[in-house]
């Protein structure tokens, strides 16, 4: 039988940014380096198949630092911890190794700068993920409201309304986000925000490249995990620039290919935290079941490396 013609718009960037490689990295090389067992509280990043990889290296994932022995080295993820955590990691005399994304660090000390200059912070992001965990856990309880939504802007009633500022998650919504800070502006005209913008490049290029492809697409595929806020958007954003039929997806075999009849153009991307070889192994499945041409947009070129820790970098 003749498989039906399938064209495959890839975004471009997709997958991998730069401080996932340089977690993953971490975890590597501290396994190189110590030998397993290597702790790594909370995944190292949100994909299930980076973190099945490690364990199959020897890589231990935990929720908190009491799993853990004194003597075993442990690595904290991309996301960011609260302070709270390297405290008690050093009252431990724990051989800890920080893989919190560079730029999710920018954010925490652009939050100390803001509480000493006495002001109060929103932070805008999702309740109960680990980086807003993590970003709130920089500064003293009180100190940062956490605003979700465009209603919530609207309503918080901080207490002086003259010394605010905002900061975001890293990996939001970059349209929605806008909307949210236009909102705090207008209500609190001297809110002080960021020089530039917390939300990264990586969040900000996907969501790009997804725009650019999303309206030429009969459907859309994001490959990443249910708990990866930056995948999530990337499936949000494919349906507001005009592709209401998108979905997210861990793996190719998750696929029900009956989603996919009558699609002569399907869209792909990946999170930041999905492998390529998740997105290749999708076009593989596409290939045993269509006549597949693969275009691909790039929006824009990335070549940000983040170094090593010290202790690894040798
Ligand atoms: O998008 P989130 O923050 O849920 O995390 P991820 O999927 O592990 O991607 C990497 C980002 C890590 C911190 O910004
Ligand atoms: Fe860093 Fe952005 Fe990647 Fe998060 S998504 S690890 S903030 S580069």
């Amino acid at each position: 039988m003749e498989r039906p013609p399938l064209t495959i718009l890839l975004a471009a960037p997709r997958g991998f940014c730069a401080g996932v490689d340089r977690a993953i990295q971490i975890v590597e090389k501290a396994l190189e380096t110590y030998g397993a067992p290597v702790y790594v509280r909370h995944e190292i990043v949100h994909n299930r198949f980076v973190v099945e990889s490690l364990e199959a290296k020897g890589a231990v994932f935990v929720d908190e630092l009491d799993e853990v022995p004194d003597d075993a080295p442990v690595v904290f993820s991309a996301h960011g911890v609260p302070k709270s955590v390297p405290e008690e990691a050093k009252r431990r005399a724990m051989l800890y190794l920080d893989a919190t994304c560079p730029l999710v660090s920018k954010v925490h000390r652009e939050a100390e700068r803001h509480h000493a200059a006495g002001r109060h912070i929103i932070l805008i992001g999702h309740a109960g993920h680990p980086e807003v965990v993590g970003t709130m856990g920089q500064l003293p309880p009180g100190a940062v409201t956490l605003v979700e939504t465009r209603a919530e802007a609207e309503s918080v009633q901080p207490a002086d309304t003259h010394n605010l500022a905002h900061i975001t998650q890293t990996t939001l919504s970059v349209d929605d986000t806008a909307d949210i800070i236009t909102v705090l502006q207008r209500r609190f005209p001297e809110i002080q925000g960021p020089k530039r913008e917390d939300i990264c490049y990586a969040t900000t290029n996907r969501q790009q490249a997804i725009k650019a492809i999303a309206a030429q697409c009969d459907a859309v595929l994001v490959l990443g995990a249910p708990n990866s806020s930056n995948s999530v958007r990337l499936v949000e954003v494919a349906k507001s620039a005009g592709c209401p039929r998108a979905l997210l997806v861990q793996r190719a075999e998750e696929i029900d290919w009956r989603w996919l009849e009558g699609v002569g153009k399907l869209g792909v991307s990946a999170g930041a935290s999905a492998p390529e070889t998740l997105v290749e192994e999708v076009i593989a499945a596409c290939r045993e079941r269509f006549t597949v041409t693969i275009e691909e947009t790039v929006v824009s070129r990335e070549d940000v490396h983040f170094k090593l820790p010290r202790a690894l970098s040798a």
